[in-house]
């Protein structure tokens, strides 16, 4: 029988707040004996969150790690003045739940969930490494577009009405339906405060002000950013991560993980792929910051690469996966085996699919470039940049893409277009 959300207590009684001392001796009570060895005493366990809402913990024995994730009532990033329900640590454990049964183990392992504890125990990975502080380092990952293109593509499709039984669908609509908590920071932080003076805004200043107070009266661009509020807001088209940033990737050289699914609910495909291919614009703007002139043109050429990539292995990737699929009443199978539409129809269809797809994911790459740069929660690509002056030029660039991503999506036709136009925004630098 699958917990509803309406079941998880908002304050449970026997929640309290974990520390490096008090972690081993719960965990001994519930750890199967085999995932670490030896003596609560003897383990060591150090918190090493370094996110904006949890307290995350390593919790190492002699041969064997493993991470523990803990909800606090509160924004970790800023403290007890912001409070937030300790629920989503029911999402992400659902999420990862979900992610599992179609992508296997590009997300980790969960060993156990204690939901009065607001807590999971899961995987170690290693030797992984977060992804946006190795974009910053300037390594390549040779597997990374096709690793991200294929678990958007799966996830993306399996939890939709294309490739996913209705009335299971809709079950799982209803379960992360009540992540009313995360939706709503996405829904002020994203799609309202980067857009007026709000008190949480966050830029570059005074070098960005006049462009931030230009993006305030861009009349134009606001109209698309109310549009697109309320497109996440009202369509449940697929399970999103929600979150999904070059922070939630940890990489090897030749693995990719996601990670951190507490803002997953159900909503526009275009979010999580806008998001993603948004923050490999990070890395490849602020480049200049982080190396020499000669790295940083190679570089940034890989960077642009993986974009179009990510986006040619996702689409085709789930164009496959509609072509070939079994269930899911949007586009039935069984009406395109009785011939009311045939081969032809369905690819055109699918064109029609993908075309609107690629529209909203420009816009939303857009509109998670102004809440990065503009926003509460900035990103280490220009926040790690300590000559401001510099950062400022960086960030102003980005801020060209986003605008004609965010008003003239239609006037690009595919990937490559948009990478020239980045290479241009990157030029005019003033
Ligand atoms: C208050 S949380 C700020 C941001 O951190 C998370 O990772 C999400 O990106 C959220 O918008
Ligand atoms: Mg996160």
């Amino acid at each position: 029988m699958v917990t509803q959300p309406s079941a998880i207590k908002k304050n449970p009684e026997n929640y309290r707040i974990h520390t490096v001392k008090t972690l081993p001796y719960y965990l001994a009570e519930r750890l199967d004996a085999n995932l670490l060895s030896g003596t609560p005493d003897e383990w060591v366990v150090q918190e090493v969150g370094d996110g904006n809402l949890n307290l995350v913990f390593i919790v190492s024995s002699k041969d064997r790690k493993l991470v523990v994730k803990q909800a606090v009532p509160y924004v970790r990033a800023a403290g007890e003045s912001w409070p937030l329900s300790l629920t989503r640590v029911f999402f992400e454990y659902h999420a990862l739940e979900e992610q599992r049964r179609f992508t296997g183990d590009a997300v980790p392992e969960v060993y156990f969930y204690d939901e009065d504890m607001a807590l999971f125990a899961m995987e170690y990975l290693s030797p992984h490494i977060i992804l946006r502080k190795q974009l910053i380092a300037g390594k390549l990952f040779p597997n990374l577009a096709k690793d991200i293109g294929e678990f958007l593509a799966t996830t993306l499709f399996y939890t939709s009405d294309l490739g996913m039984d209705s009335a299971e669908k809709k079950r799982l609509v209803a379960r992360f339906a009540t992540n009313i908590d995360l939706c709503r920071i996405t829904e002020d932080l994203i799609f309202s405060e980067p857009y007026f003076n709000a008190p949480r805004n966050n830029w570059t200043s005074p070098e960005l002000d006049a462009a931030v107070h230009a993006i305030w009266n861009d009349q134009e661009m606001i109209q698309v950013v109310m549009k697109y509020k309320h497109k996440f807001m009202s369509e449940t088209q697929a399970l999103l991560h929600a979150d999904l940033h070059t922070g939630s990737v940890m990489v090897t050289e030749s693995n990719t993980r996601v990670i951190d699914p507490e803002f997953a609910f159900f909503g526009p495909t275009a979010f999580d792929i806008g998001n993603y291919i948004a923050n490999l614009f990070f890395a490849y703007f602020s480049q200049p910051a982080h190396r020499s002139h000669e790295e940083c043109v190679a570089y940034q050429e890989w960077l642009l690469n993986q974009i179009a990539q990510t986006w040619t292995i996702f689409s085709t990737c789930f164009r496959k996966l509609w072509t070939e699929k079994e269930i899911g009443e949007a586009y039935p199978n069984i009406l395109c085996r009785n011939g009311l539409f045939g081969q032809t129809m369905l690819v055109k269809l699918q064109d029609d699919f993908f075309q609107t797809l690629f529209i909203d994911t420009l816009v939303n790459a857009g509109l998670e470039i102004n809440r990065r740069i503009i926003g509460f929660a900035g990103v280490a690509d220009f926040q790690s940049i300590s000559d401001q002056t510099l950062r400022a030029r960086l960030e102003a660039s980005t801020l060209k893409l986003a605008r004609q991503l965010i008003v003239n999506p239609a006037s690009f036709a595919n990937f490559q277009e948009v990478n020239e136009h980045a290479r241009q925004c990157q030029g005019c630098m003033k």
